[in-house]
């Protein structure tokens, strides 16, 4: 049988980095992961401005879900919300992190954090999934902390800044993909969904 005829799980997001991350992590669970856009392309989802992870992602699914046309059949349908908590900050920008990431950037995290007394941090991951019969959602951490300064080219947002604390002390950005992808926030939500759920496999 062709690949594309087995069934996948479609993600949406407008960031291709988290898809590419949620394709390497699910591969081996025999999982495909694909782009929602390759099932349709004029879904728009509106970030809901609340406080909760989990919330937010909900929202974020039934909004996917309800302007969904084709035929899912055995396909699955998922969505994350994921952002950065600093214990320093008062949790900020939690759920905020993809807005504050746009207008201030690592630059302004670090700015922000002079003179901190703790650089605690964890990235948190959420995630929602419709298996055809029903929504289950998945919520997992990545504990670390924020850097001095920028350091790394590879990942995105905010892994330059980001010293997992279960790594060797480097920053994500520093890392290869499979290293973070072996203790990220995201992979480990994820890992849950495929330890709870029988996936579609390829
Ligand atoms: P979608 O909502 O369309 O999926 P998004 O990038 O806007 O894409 P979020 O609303 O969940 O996603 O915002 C998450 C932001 O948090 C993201 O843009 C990054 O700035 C940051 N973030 C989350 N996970 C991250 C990771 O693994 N590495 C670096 N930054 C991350």
């Amino acid at each position: 049988m062709h690949n594309e005829d087995h069934a996948s799980i479609f993600f949406h997001s407008g960031n291709k980095n988290k898809i590419s991350e949620a394709s390497q992590a699910l591969n081996r669970f025999h999982a495909k992961v694909r782009p929602f856009d390759e099932l349709q392309q004029d879904v728009v989802v509106i970030e809901p401005q609340m406080d909760e992870f989990e919330a937010i992602v909900k929202s974020k699914l039934n909004q996917v879900l309800s302007q969904t046309n084709p035929d899912l059949k055995d396909n699955w349908v998922m969505v994350e919300d994921s952002g950065l908590v600093i214990d320093e900050l008062g949790g900020f920008p939690g759920p905020y992190s993809s807005y504050v990431y746009a207008s201030i950037g690592v630059e302004g995290i670090i700015r922000l954090m002079t003179g901190a007394s703790t650089r605690s941090a964890r990235y948190i991951s959420s995630l929602a999934v419709w298996n055809g019969n029903e929504v289950h959602q998945f919520t997992e951490t990545c504990e670390g902390k924020i850097s001095l300064e920028p350091a790394g080219e590879n990942g995105f947002g905010y892994d330059p800044i980001f010293i997992p604390r279960d790594g060797d002390g480097q920053t994500f950005s520093q890392m290869k993909s499979n290293q973070k992808n072996e203790i990220s926030h995201r992979s480990k939500a994820l890992y849950s969904m495929a330890n709870t759920l029988l996936l579609p496999s390829i």
